[in-house]
């Protein structure tokens, strides 16, 4: 399997749910500006959406869309238990918290990473992400994982837009339990593994 990446970007879950599947893996980065690989390939050739992440299986199917990269890698390896099984009420609580993170957060961060988002509606768009992370902060009290009791592929993909949280600067003062969530999931060997294999240092 060939997953294309770029560092930083919202390639690190699946980066990091990989690693916690102990499945074997290559990784090639992408410039998502020239829509180029490394050796200037074009990438539209490979993902026609052009976007990151993308994984290439050993059959050369593509999957993409994070989400469901997560949701197949997961189910790969269910001794895991990266994702409950199909039937359990654990499984439908985490894919709540996939959905809310890739529609409410996720793309809630977008306008804040492009040159021609005016100025004056960045403000905005900060506004209503410091109150999503308020509710995510409320949704930790007293838990050590977003959905239940164990490590989940949400968790990969609330630590990735957390991380952002803290590149954009929002406001998070008294946030305690999203910063302690974030050094025990930073903690884990397979984050510790995804952010150098990315040269990123924990956030
Ligand atoms: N719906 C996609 C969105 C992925 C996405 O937004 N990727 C960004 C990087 S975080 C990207 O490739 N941006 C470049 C572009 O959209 O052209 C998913 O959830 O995987």
């Amino acid at each position: 399997m060939k997953l294309y990446y770029k560092a930083g970007a919202c390639s690190l879950a699946p980066h990091i749910i990989l690693r916690e599947s102990g499945r074997d893996f290559t990784m090639e980065s992408v410039d998502l500006m020239q829509k180029k690989l490394e050796n200037g390939d074009d990438y539209f050739a490979i993902a026609p959406k052009g976007q990151i992440p993308a994984l290439l299986l050993d059959d050369n199917t593509l999957v993409t869309e994070a989400v469901v990269i997560m949701q197949y890698l997961a189910d790969a390896v269910p001794d895991r238990q990266l994702l409950a099984p199909v039937g359990s009420i654990n499984r439908y609580k985490t894919l709540e918290w996939l959905n809310f993170i890739a529609t409410e957060l996720h793309k809630g961060f977008t306008p804040l990473f492009r040159p021609d988002t005016p100025e004056d509606f960045k403000p905005v768009v900060r506004g209503l992400l410091e109150k999503k992370l308020q509710y995510v902060n409320t949704s930790l009290e007293g838990n050590e994982w977003i959905s239940g009791q164990r490590f989940t592929i949400a968790d990969a993909y609330l630590y990735n837009v957390l991380r952002w949280a803290h590149a954009v600067k929002l406001q998070m003062a008294g946030l305690q339990n999203i910063e302690a969530y974030m050094a025990r999931v930073a903690a884990r060997p397979a984050v510790v593994a995804a952010l150098a294999a990315e040269g990123l240092s924990a956030a």
